[in-house]
Order: structure tokens, then sequence, then C-alpha cells
């Protein structure tokens, strides 16, 4: 069932189709894009929070912690949030580039890393070194009434030797996803990277969460934390 499929009154309308709206605190527009890409097709709007002088970004803490750090911006990104009461939820994703011979890293550093270095500075590191290997991880944090739930989503692969393809963000064109006939993400459409994505998988987690939840008589029946 879509979610505009639930029963409306006509005064309802609007509510309920608020009601069908998650609003997305990220400045990132390329994660935006594609969880509407992803959620849009079941009735789940995605609209952005426009980040202003007072609320200019949610500053990151510092952990070893996809989880952790997805944990404290939600509570930032709900406290920032103003009104949010008529929206479905409110949510965040805290995503990451770990490479294997570096023990992780750039992992929960991957943005600090990707304007820095940028992905030109990372395969000049890896010159010479065997293992490629990497994977993309993710955790998306959202708020509905008044709890926290966290869907994670990983994505193994290898760093390719040369930067590759114009589509996507951030790592797209050096990461090589295992499955995906040896292209990068940034040589794959948006639906075909959403297929092997970390988001894709987490976003699909909340989806299917979503839908058991609006199908539940008690919402609270369900955990997907
Ligand atoms: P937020 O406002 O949502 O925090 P951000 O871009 O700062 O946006 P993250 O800290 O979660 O997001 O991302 C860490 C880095 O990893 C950042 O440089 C992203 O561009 C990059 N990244 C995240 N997901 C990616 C993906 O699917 N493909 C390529 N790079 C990605």
């Amino acid at each position: 069932m879509l979610f505009q499929d639930i029963k409306k009154s006509k005064g309802e309308l609007d509510i309920m189709d608020e009601k069908t709206t998650i609003l997305f605190v990220t400045s990132n527009s390329g994660k935006l894009n594609e969880a509407k890409l992803a959620l849009n097709p079941f009735g789940l709007n995605i609209e952005s929070f426009h980040f202003n002088e007072e609320f200019p970004e949610i500053e990151e803490i510092q952990s070893s912690e996809l989880r952790h750090v997805a944990k404290d911006k939600l509570r930032k990104a709900v406290t920032i949030v103003k009104n949010s009461s008529n929206k479905l939820g409110v949510m965040v994703e805290d995503a990451g580039f770990f490479i294997e011979e570096f023990d992780g890293f750039p992992g929960v550093y991957s943005s600090y890393i990707h304007k820095t270095l940028g992905i030109e500075g990372i395969i000049k590191t890896l010159t010479g070194i065997k293992n490629r290997d990497a994977c993309f991880k993710c955790v998306i944090g959202i708020h509905l009434d008044g709890e926290e739930f966290f869907f994670e989503g990983e994505c193994k692969g290898r760093v390719s030797e040369i930067a590759l393809g114009t589509n996507g963000f951030g790592y797209d064109p050096i990461f090589i996803p295992n499955e995906g006939n040896g292209r990068t993400f940034a040589e794959m459409n948006s639906k075909e990277k959403q297929k092997f994505s970390h988001r894709g998988k987490a976003i699909e987690s909340l989806r299917a969460y979503l839908h058991e939840r609006n199908q539940s008589p008690t919402s609270n029946q369900c955990s997907g934390s």
C-alpha cells in the first residue's frame, strides 16, 4: 500500500499529505536526491530542511562510530527543526568511506578528507598498494512520534586506479562496488547505484519499517532500532 492510499476525509487532506512527508536534514544534495528517488515511488515525500544564518549546519561530534554521530545529529536536527509535528518524521544520515588498508580511514572523517585530500589524493595515497578493498557505510536516523529509529547499510567494493564517471557525488568516481560489472558508482545512473549502495539498503530497511508500522494498529508495536 502506498502511504498516499490512507483514506482521507476532505478536511484532512493537507494534514495527511504532510503526514507522508519526511524532513531530511542534510547539507548534501546528492543524499537528498537519492532518498527522493528511493522513497517517492512509495508515496513518501522527502523535503529538505533549508539551513539558514541561524542554523548554517549541524556540527558533528567526534566519534569512531557512525551510529553515535547519526544519533547526535538526529537530536540536534530535531531541536533546530521547529513545528515538525505535522510531518511523518525528521531524518538525518551519516555516511563514511572505509579503506581496508588504512584500517578504515577516512571512515567518520570522510567529509573532511574529501574536502582536503580529495579523491585524487586518495588515489595517490594508494599508489603501489595491492589491497584496494573499501566499503561505504551509512546510518539513517529518523525521529518518529517522539522515538528514534536507526537503519544501517553497507556496500563493499574497491578503490579504482583512476577516477571514472561523472554521476553521483563525493567518492563515487573512485568506488567500484563488488556488484555492478566493474563500474564505479559515478559510471552508474542513480537507480543502478541505489540497487547496490549503502544508502539504497538503509533506505529500503527504513521503507519496510514504515510500511509495517503504517499497517500496524498501534505504531509502538514495531521496533526499527
Ligand atoms: P550531511 O549534511 O548529511 O552531514 P555530508 O556530506 O557532510 O552531509 P557525511 O558526513 O555523511 O555527509 O558524508 C561523509 C562524506 O562521504 C562526504 O564527503 C560525502 O560526500 C561522502 N559520501 C557519503 N555518501 C556517499 C555516497 O553515496 N557516494 C559517495 N560519497 C559519499
